[in-house]
């Protein structure tokens, strides 16, 4: 199926399915393998972490890294592809276990924020301008370990280190209310927007939605995304599904909810979503019964489904809908949706 939409994953996207509970189940691909399976799936753009775009990047000098980041937008763009993002992986350090910008060691605030310059120099060499900050460990396991007051003046520093070493580049937030850690500092995207508003460049600092992590905070994840849409923020999503408050699933698109999910794709098309270069990301793991051979179903199947739920909100009736509004006759608003997703 041809669209408009640019859609894009992560290489963290085709897993082997490693759990807190087991080993990996799949056989490793090599990051090649990946990069060659995206045209194919129907995908133009990756998402990077700052390592998977140059690996072991703690262990390398600037040269090195600068070397091999030319060499990586070079093989992107003899396979038409584009990076969308890079993100510093600020989570798997030992230096970072009680957190990066915010954590209680200055040495490893150092750290953090030297390697999220790192990460921007990557950014700028693969041609992106987009930094996403999932603050995946800026927050705690026990309230009285961390000062709030004081994490937000961290977060604020870090991001203007960030704002001010790169005047081209937009940081985009991530929220996420728990996982890995119990309580996280920035939960929804009004936290995101509110600090952005503290920051040095407010105008560079919005947000990318995923849906899990809205439906973990007990939000609606499309209202999340039109929020973010209302201050001109909506930079990036990362569509996926959730079964409720559990771990982080990382469902396909419409997996758990397919309401939820028309409701997302029917916010971004209304609103015109990627005319400004966004991408529509999917932020998704293979179940982890799934075998090799299916291993990138879930993408696949993602892709399909936001453009069979895209093509339902363009053919909502939205005329009877606006009928029933006006009528404040919610019980057949209710019905109708359901029957436009059941199809005839
Ligand atoms: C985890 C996040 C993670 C980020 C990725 C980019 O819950 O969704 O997948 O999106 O690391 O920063
Ligand atoms: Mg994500």
């Amino acid at each position: 199926m041809k669209s408009s939409f640019r859609f894009c994953f992560g290489p963290w996207n085709i897993g082997e399915g490693a759990d807190p509970y087991g080993p990996p189940v799949r056989r490793a691909r090599p990051f090649a393998w990946k990069l060659a399976q995206m045209r194919r799936l129907g995908f133009q753009a990756m998402m990077f972490h700052d390592d998977d775009a140059v690996p072991e990047v703690d262990l390398k000098t600037s040269a090195q890294v600068e070397r091999e980041a030319r060499a990586l937008k070079r093989r992107l763009d003899a396979e038409g592809l584009v990076a969308e993002m890079v993100a510093p992986r600020l989570w798997f350090s030992p230096r970072t276990i009680d957190g990066a910008y915010t954590s209680n060691d200055p040495k490893a605030r150092r750290y953090a924020i030297e390697r999220s310059l790192r990460a921007m120099e990557i950014a700028h060499i693969l041609g992106t301008k987009l930094i996403v900050l999932w603050l995946a460990r800026e927050g705690t396991y026990l309230r009285e370990s961390k000062d709030c007051l004081r994490a937000m003046d961290l977060l604020v520093d870090a991001m203007n280190r960030m704002l001010a070493h790169d005047p081209s580049a937009r940081l985009a937030i991530e929220p996420k209310p728990n996982e890995p850690m119990d309580l996280a500092y920035l939960p929804t995207v009004g936290h995101a927007l509110a600090l952005a508003g503290r920051t040095s460049d407010p105008y560079r600092v919005g947000c990318v939605v995923e849906s899990a992590h809205a439906v973990l905070a007990g939000l609606d994840p499309s209202e999340e995304m039109a929020f973010a849409m209302g201050f001109g923020k909506l930079w990036s999503v990362h569509l996926n599904d959730q079964n409720g408050l559990k771990f982080d699933q990382d469902k396909p698109f419409g997996s758990a909810n397919l309401r939820s999910a028309f409701n997302q794709a029917r916010v971004l098309v209304a609103q015109n979503y990627g005319a400004r270069g966004e991408c529509v990301c999917f932020d998704v793991h293979p179940f982890r019964p799934t075998k090799d051979e299916h291993a990138l179903k879930h993408l696949a199947n993602s892709r399909k489904t936001f453009l069979r739920l895209a093509a339902k909100a363009r053919t909502f009736d939205e005329r009877r809908a606006a009928r029933l509004i006006a009528a404040r006759d919610y019980q057949d608003l209710d019905q109708m949706v359901l029957e436009h997703l059941l199809g005839s």
